[in-house]
């Protein structure tokens, strides 16, 4: 028994279709009592997930708006639980009367993300699918909106309960050993461990490993840019975002911080930081703000080093140049190309293998741009989308799997006892359990009397 839910799902801003979602105790009845079929039997007596055309009404009988319902009773709806869903015009005000009659009838607003959640406490969801959920809604890029469908519909998990049940064997396998050391079953071997534990780690190794193109697919890719002042940097900026964003001047210093703005750019999402120009000065701000620009490519994954091809290389030009050198991926940019050019590039190929030469001003030269940072990233227009982790705890657990599973490893090459090596064999399920909320005692002694028919 779960208290009745409801909210708006569609938002708050008005639109064509406005939806009303509810979930828990009394949810068919309570919609029933607000919703009237045009023709035959009330709401409530409906078939599970069959749309009914009708007039929904407040509290005094008034008809605010018609539309469409329909009931799905448990366990077969998304939270696993009694729901109803009211479908009508996308008014927030109609909305808001509707939902209020709702709570006059005993619903209370759902909290954040607690249809979700009740989908996952009733075993719907797993943890992965229930975080893929959110990462679909949020998607920037098409390759967000592909990982995050992936992921729902559990190609994560999938993966994950592959490494999870093969451990989960080995203990079963294990215990079932000790506890009944009568039954006829094969000694525990240590070459069985090896085998198991091997296997284990080096899908949880490439588990691990697909964590930075997740975060990079979903967050978007830290960009920074960089170079000397006036070369061009918030032009580049504005130029990527479609609008001024940062203030250009002909004055060299004008930005004094970092600005952020999120770009799509040849179907990467990238989180693009424009720095003030690198330079000595005089100037408390802009040394502020320099400092600011140098921490900015700490974190850059990507490095945008713009120089002016219009005017000599100087030596400001050459510690841009040592410092953008710091970040993962570099390209250099050779900015206002419609200006004679002052200096050629060929002494700078060795250090920076992608130089393009462009015009932040004009646009000429933006769609190579466009080019190189989907060849750096390809999941740009990659179709193939093989299961990734996507957020810090699903990092996280799958490191602390991965440490235990180490661990396990090096404690049988030394020959530790093998129940002190499944120690750490049972730290890694409970990381792993941890990344689709499974619990672990249950599932091994499942298994136990599954597997082996024990049953005593
Ligand atoms: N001719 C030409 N001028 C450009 C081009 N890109 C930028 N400029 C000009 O160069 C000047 C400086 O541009 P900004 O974008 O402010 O340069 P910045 O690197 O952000 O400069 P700071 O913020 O001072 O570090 C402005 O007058 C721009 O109009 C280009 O491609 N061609
Ligand atoms: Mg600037």
């Amino acid at each position: 028994m779960t208290d009745l839910i409801a909210a708006i799902a569609t938002g708050t801003a008005p639109g064509g279709v406005g939806i009303i979602r509810l979930s828990g105790t009394g949810a068919i009845e309570t919609a029933s009592r607000l919703f009237t079929p045009q023709q035959g039997a009330p709401l409530c007596q409906r078939p599970d997930r069959q749309l009914v055309y009708g007039s929904m009404a407040d509290g005094e009988g008034r008809v605010l708006d018609r539309g469409l319902a329909f009931v799905a009773r448990a366990p077969h709806s998304y939270t696993g639980e009694e729901t109803a869903e009211l479908q009508c015009h996308g008014s927030p005000m109609l909305l808001s009367l509707l939902l209020e009659f709702l709570f006059s009838l005993g619903a209370r607003q759902a909290a954040p993300g607690e249809f979700t959640q009740r989908a996952f406490l009733n075993g719907k969801l797993d943890l992965m699918q229930a975080e893929a959920v959110i990462d679909l809604i949020d998607a920037e890029t098409p390759s967000a909106a592909r990982q995050a469908a992936s992921q729902l519909e559990g190609a994560l998990s999938r993966r994950v309960s592959e490494i999870y049940d093969g451990l989960v064997d080995l203990m079963a396998h294990f215990y079932a050993v000790l506890d009944y050391p009568d039954e006829d079953i094969d000694p525990f071997r240590q070459e069985t461990i090896g085998t198991a534990l091997r296997l284990a780690r080096s899908q949880t190794e490439a588990l691990l490993q697909s964590y930075t193109r997740g975060r990079q697919i979903i967050k978007g890719i830290p960009c920074a840019i960089l170079g000397k002042p006036n070369v061009g940097k918030s032009s580049l900026l504005n130029a990527l975002s479609g609008y001024a964003r940062a203030i250009v001047t002909d004055l060299p210093g004008t930005t004094r911080d970092t600005i952020e703005a999120r770009v799509t750019v040849g179907g990467v999402l990238l989180r693009l930081i424009d720095t003030a120009g690198l330079r000595e000065t005089e100037d408390v701000v802009e040394q502020l703000g320099v400092l600011r620009s140098r921490a900015a490519v700490e974190e850059a994954e990507l490095c945008l080093l713009m120089l002016d091809g219009s005017a000599p290389l100087s030596s400001e030009d050459y510690e841009a140049m040592a410092l953008a050198k710091r970040a993962p991926h570099c390209l250099l940019l050779i900015n206002k190309s419609d200006k004679p050019a002052a200096f050629s590039t060929a002494e700078l190929e060795s250090d920076f293998p992608s130089i393009l030469s462009l015009s932040a001003k004009s646009g000429v030269g933006l769609s190579s741009l466009e080019d190189a940072i989907q060849a750096l990233f390809p999941f740009g227009r990659d179709v193939s989308s093989a299961p990734l982790l996507t957020n810090a705890r699903q990092q996280g657990a799958a490191r602390r799997a991965l440490d235990a599973l180490l661990r396990a490893e090096e404690g049988l090459l030394s020959s530790l006892p093998p129940d002190l090596l499944l120690i750490d064999v049972e730290e890694a399920l409970t990381a792993l359990g941890e990344l689709s909320g499974t619990t672990l005692r249950d599932d091994i002694t499942t298994r136990i009397f599954e597997r082996f028919c024990v049953g005593k």
